[in-house]
C-alpha cells in the first residue's frame, strides 16, 4: 500500500495556512482589518449596555442598526465594564459583510440569537479579547464569505476567547472555513441543531487551533456537524474534539494533530462520525480516542495513525479503542511516517487492510473486542512493527509477520484472547517473531521463513493453543518453531526447504520441549525434501496418519527428487513420539533419527533407507517400538530398549557397542548384516510358532548376545565362527549363561533345552537329512541331545553321534555329535544326549510342548540296548539313515 497519497494533507494545510497569512495581518490592528476585506459600507459600533439588536440608539453612527452590507462591531467599550449582550430580537434583520463580536476590555460580548436569520460575509467571535455567539431554538445563521479568506473565527488573535453555542434546531451555516481558534481560543458547543461548513476545496474546511499558540474546542453532544471539506484538529495549534451524545460528525478528511508539537484529541464517547476521506492521526502529536458511536472512514487511503511531515521525528499518534464500531474501507496503518500506536481494547474494529510499522514503527495493542480485516494485516511492512494481543478477537484473511521489504522487524506476542488467519508469513522476506504464550491461534496455511530466501521466521509457543491446516517451516529463507508448551495441532507439518541451500532452499528446524504437545493428524515430513531439523527433548508428540501417504517421513519429497543428501534429521532425547502410521527415514532425500531417550512408539512400518536415498537410525537410549521395521539403510543401536515385529531389510544392524546396554526384541529377522557387540542383546521373541531368521553375515563380538529363544536362524558365516558363538554362550557350566548366540528357553533350562547348529556343507548334517543348504548354517532350538535335529532324542541321536568322530579327538562339529560344544565327541557328550529328554516320547519343533505336540512316531530301543552298540554298527546305522 502507498502512503504518498496521505500526503495531501499536508499539502493541504500548507496552502491553506498560506492563504490567511492576510487575516493573520489583519488581526494586528482593527484599522488594518476594516479596509483590507472587501468593500465595505458603513461601519457600525454598538455603543451601549446589553440591549436589543434593533434598537437605533445602541449603534453608532446615528441610523442603525446596520444595513445590508454594513459591517457591525458588537463591543463592550470602556465605558462599559460589565459583560454585554446583544439580543437578536424579532425584529433584527441583518444582511451585513462582517460581525465582529469582541470587547475592548475584560468583559465579555454576546450575540444571543433566537430568533429569526442572520446572513453575513464573515464573521470574527473574539478578535482581541473576548466574545461568544449563543444560537437557540429554531434559528438561521448564515454567512457567505465575499472573499476566499473570509470565514468565522473564534479567537482570531493571540490571546483572544471565541466561544459558540448551538442548540434546539439553531441552523449555522458558512460557505467558507470555520476556525475555532486562530491564534487565540475558540469554543464551540453544539447541543442540537446543525452546523454546516460547506466550503469545499484545498485549504478549507473546519479548523481548531490553526496557528501555533491556538487552541480550539469541539464539544458536540447532539445535532449534526457537517464538513463537506477536511476537518483539521490542530493544524498548527492544540485542538480537542469531543462527540458524544447523539451527535453527529460528517466530514471528507480529518486529520488530529497538525503541524504543531502539541497534543491533539478527538474524543468520541457516542454518536457518529463518518469521514468520507482519509483520517490521520498524528501528523504532530495526535490522539484518537473512541469509546462508543460509529466511526466510519471511506478514503482511498484510509487510517493512518502515526504520519508525520517535516517534524515527523517528534511525532507520534495514538488510536485508543474501547467500544463502538471503527469502520475503514481501505487501509489502517499504525506508524506511517511517524510512530503510532493503536490500542483496542473493546468494540469492533474492521479494516480492509491493516498494517503495523509503515516507513516508522507502530504498535498494535488488542486487549479486547474484534478486529476484523478483510484481507491483510501485515506486522511490520518496511520497519518495526509489534503486535500485542492481551486478548479480544483478531480475525484476517491473511497474516503477515516481518514484511517483504529488508531489514524490517516484526512480532506478533499473543498471550490471551484468538486470531484466525487463512493464510499466515512469519518472516515472509524480512524478520518475523510471533510468540504465543497463551490464547488461540488457528490458521489454515502458516509458513515460516516466508517465500522469499531472505526470510527470517521464529515461532516461540510456550502456552496455548495453535491449530493449522498446513504448516511449512523453512521452505525458502529460515524458519524456525521452538515450541515449550500449549497445544499444536496441524493436519500437514513440513520442516525444511523445498530445494538444497546452495539453489536458495531454506532451513527448518522444530524443537519441542518438556511441556509442550504436538498432534499431527495427517502427515509431518522433516526434510521437504532439504534440510529440515527436527529436535525432541520433551513433551508430547503424537502422529496420527496411517494411510501410506501420511505418517512421519524424515528426509521426503512426494516429487522425484533422487538426491540422498541434505535431508532430514529428527533427534529425540526426551518425551514422546508416537507414530500410528508409516514412518520412513531417507525417502527420497537422506534421512536420519538419532535417539538418545524418550519414547517412540510406531504402530506401523517403519522404512530405514530407501531404493533412492540413504537411511540411519541411530540409538543410544530411550525406547523405541515398532510393528515392523525394513532397514535398507543402517540400524545402530548401542543403548535404550527397542522392540519390533518383523525386521527385515538388506542395511546393516548393530546392536551394543555402547557403554550401557542395548536390547533390541524382534518377532522375526531377515537381514544382511548383524552385528551385536558387547552390552548388546538381540532377541527374537519366543513365540508359539517357530520362524526362521536369517543374518546373512552375523558378528557377535564382546559380551553381545543373540538370543534366538524358540526359532532358527539361517547365516552365510562359517560354521566354524557360529559354533564359536555357540560355545561362548554355552559357557563351561552348559547352561547357556554366556555372551554369544544363545537362547533363552535353554538358558532357563539347560537340561531340558539346547541349541543346535548345521551346517549344509557338513557330511554329518547331510547324513541327518537337515534341510538347510552348502555354505549355510542352520541354527536352532532343540531338546538337549538332539544330535540328529529332528525334535525327538532316541537312539538314533546315538546313531549320530557315535558315527563320526566320537572318541577320535578331532574337531567336531554338533552333528558331528559334539554336543557340548567342547570341541571333541567324546562320553561327555554321550551323557548329555541321555539326560531328562532321551527316549522321553517328546518331539520338539519349536513349538512349546505340551498336548498339540505329535507323538514320537519311532518305536525307541529300550536304553539297555545302547550297551550292545559296537563302534563298528554305527556305520550301518549311519546308511540306513541316509538311505531313509
Ligand atoms: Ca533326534
Ligand atoms: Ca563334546
Amino acid at each position: 500500500m502507498s502512503l504518498a497519497g496521505t500526503f495531501r494533507y499536508k499539502t493541504q494545510a500548507r496552502r491553506g495556512r498560506r492563504s490567511h497569512r492576510i487575516i493573520a495581518a489583519a488581526a494586528a490592528a482593527a484599522a488594518a482589518l476594516s479596509t483590507s476585506i472587501g468593500v465595505r459600507a458603513i461601519d457600525y459600533t454598538w455603543s451601549a449596555p446589553s440591549g436589543n439588536w434593533s434598537v437605533a440608539g445602541n449603534w453608532t453612527p446615528a441610523g442603525g442598526p446596520p444595513h445590508f452590507a454594513d459591517r457591525a462591531f458588537l463591543t463592550a467599550g470602556p465605558g462599559a465594564a460589565a459583560d454585554v449582550v446583544v439580543t437578536y430580537d424579532p425584529f433584527a434583520f441583518a444582511q451585513l459583510s462582517q460581525l465582529f463580536v469582541d470587547s475592548t476590555n475584560s468583559a465579555n460580548v454576546t450575540i444571543l440569537q433566537q430568533q429569526g436569520a442572520l446572513y453575513s460575509g464573515d464573521e470574527v467571535i473574539g478578535f482581541a479579547g473576548h466574545g461568544s455567539l449563543r444560537l437557540d431554538g429554531s434559528v438561521f445563521h448564515s454567512l457567505s464569505p465575499v472573499s476566499g479568506t473570509d470565514g468565522l473565527y473564534l479567537g482570531l488573535s493571540s490571546g483572544s476567547f471565541g466561544s459558540a453555542s448551538i442548540s434546539g434546531a439553531a441552523f449555522l451555516t458558512m460557505a467558507g472555513s470555520e476556525y475555532l481558534g486562530y491564534s487565540g481560543a475558540g469554543y464551540l458547543t453544539q447541543s442540537g441543531g446543525f452546523n454546516e461548513v460547506t466550503a469545499t476545496g484545498t485549504g478549507l474546511g473546519l479548523f481548531l487551533g490553526y496557528n501555533a499558540g491556538a487552541s480550539g474546542t469541539m464539544v458536540i453532544s447532539g445535532g449534526s456537524l457537517d464538513v463537506s471539506a477536511a476537518t483539521y484538529v490542530g493544524f498548527s495549534g492544540r485542538a480537542t474534539f469531543q462527540l458524544g451524545g447523539n451527535g453527529t460528525h460528517k466530514t471528507a478528511g480529518l486529520l488530529v494533530g497538525g503541524n504543531g508539537t502539541s497534543l491533539s484529541t478527538y474524543l468520541m464517547t457516542s454518536g457518529t462520525l463518518a469521514n468520507s476521506d482519509d483520517e490521520a492521526i498524528g501528523l504532530g502529536a495526535g490522539s484518537f480516542t473512541q469509546g462508543g458511536g460509529s466511526h466510519t472512514i471511506g478514503g482511498p487511503n484510509g487510517l493512518y495513525i502515526g504520519l508525520g511531515g517535516s517534524n515527523a521525528a517528534s511525532s507520534s499518534g495514538t488510536f485508543t479503542l474501547s467500544g463502538g464500531a471503527l469502520s475503514v474501507s481501505a487501509a489502517e496503518v499504525v506508524g506511517g511516517t511517524s510512530p503510532g500506536f493503536m490500542n483496542q481494547s473493546g468494540g469492533t474494529n474492521t479494516t480492509f487492510r491493516l498494517g503495523v510499522g509503515g516507513l516508522a514503527p507502530g504498535t498494535f495493542t488488542l486487549s479486547g473486542g474484534l478486529l476484523q480485516v478483510q484481507q491483510l494485516s501485515a506486522v511490520a511492512l518496511g520497519t518495526a512493527g509489534t503486535f500485542v494481543q492481551l486478548g479480544g478477537t483478531h480475525i484476517t484473511l491473511a497474516l503477515s509477520i516481518g514484511g517483504s521489504v529488508a531489514g524490517s522487524v516484526g512480532m506478533y506476542s499473543l498471550s490471551a484472547g484468538s486470531v484466525s488467519a487463512q493464510i499466515e508469513a512469519i518472516g515472509f522476506g524480512a524478520t518475523g517473531t510471533f510468540i504465543q504464550t497463551g490464547g488461540s491461534h488457528s490458521v489454515t496455511d502458516l509458513a515460516l521463513g516466508g517465500t522469499s530466501g531472505a526470510g527470517t521466521g521464529t515461532y516461540l509457543m510456550s502456552g496455548g493453543t495453535l491449530a493449522v491446516t498446513r504448516e511449512i517451516v523453512g521452505p525458502l529463507g529460515s524458519g524456525s518453531f521452538q515450541q515449550s508448551g500449549g497445544t499444536h495441532t496441524v493436519s500437514q507439518l513440513r520442516i525444511g526447504g523445498t530445494a538444497q541451500a546452495s539453489a536458495g532452499g531454506g532451513l527448518g528446524s522444530f524443537s519441542l520441549s518438556n511441556g509442550a504437545t504436538l498432534i499431527v493428524n495427517d502427515l509431518e515430513a522433516v526434510g521437504s525434501p532439504f534440510n529440515g531439523v527436527f529436535n525432541q527433548s520433551g513433551g508430547t508428540h503424537a502422529i496420527h496418519g496411517t494411510t501410506p501417504t501420511n505418517g512421519l517421513f524424515i528426509g521426503f519429497n512426494t516429487a522425484s527428487a533422487n538426491t540422498p543428501i541434505n535431508g532430514g534429521t529428527f533427534t529425540l532425547s526426551g518425551g514422546s513420539l508416537l507414530v500410528d502410521g508409516p514412518e520412513s527415514i531417507g525417502v527420497t532425500t537422506g534421512g536420519v533419527f538419532n535417539q538418545s531417550g524418550g519414547t517412540h512408539t510406531v504402530g506401523g512400518a517403519v522404512s530405514i533407507g530407501g531404493t533412492q536415498a540413504a537411511g540411519l537410525y541411530t540409538m543410544s537410549g530411550g525406547s523405541f517400538s515398532a510393528a515392523s521395521v525394513l532397514n535398507r539403510g543402517a540400524f545402530t543401536q548401542t543403548g535404550g530398549s527397542a522392540t519390533f515385529g518383523t525386521f527385515q531389510g538388506t542395511g546393516a544392524v548393530t546392536i551394543g557397542g555402547g557403554a550401557g546396554t542395548a536390547v533390541l526384541s524382534v518377532s522375526s529377522m531377515v537381514q544382511s548384516a548383524v552385528m551385536v557387540a558387547s552390552n548388546g542383546t538381540l532377541a527374537v521373541r519366543q513365540a508359539a510358532a517357530r520362524v526362521t531368521n536369517s543374518a546373512a553375515a552375523l558378528t557377535i563380538v564382546g559380551n553381545g548376545r543373540l538370543d534366538l529363544a524358540n526359532h532358527q536362524l539361517i547365516t552365510s558365516d562359517a560354521p566354524s565362527t557360529i559354533k564359536a558363538y555357540l560355545a561362548s554362550a554355552y559357557t563351561a557350566n552348559a547352561d547357556w549363561s554366556g555372551p554369544g548366540l544363545t537362547s533363552s528357553i535353554a538358558r532357563n533350562n539347560p537340561a531340558k533345552y539346547s541349541l543346535a547348529y548345521a551346517s549344509g556343507s557338513d557330511q554329518s548334517a547331510q547324513d541327518a537329512g537337515i534341510a538347510v543348504a552348502p555354505g549355510k548354517v542352520l541354527v536352532q532350538a532343540v531338546l538337549t541331545g538332539d544330535a540328529n535335529m529332528d525334535g525327538t532324542i532316541n537312539f538314533f541321536d546315538i546313531t549320530q553321534l557315535l558315527g563320526y568322530k566320537y572318541n577320535t579327538n578331532q574337531p567336531s562339529s554338533y552333528t558331528d555329535g559334539d554336543l557340548n560344544y567342547d570341541g571333541v565327541v567324546d562320553f561327555f557328550d554321550l551323557v548329555t544326549l541321555l539326560s531328562a529328554n532321551y527316549n522321553s516320547g517328546q518331539t520338539y519343533l519349536g513349538a512349546p510342548l505340551g498336548a498339540a505336540e505329535p507323538a514320537a512316531e519311532i518305536v525307541v530301543p529300550e536304553p539297555a540296548c545302547m550297551s550292545a552298540i559296537s563302534l563298528g554298527a554305527v556305520p550301518f546305522m549311519a546308511r540306513r539313515k541316509r538311505r531313509r
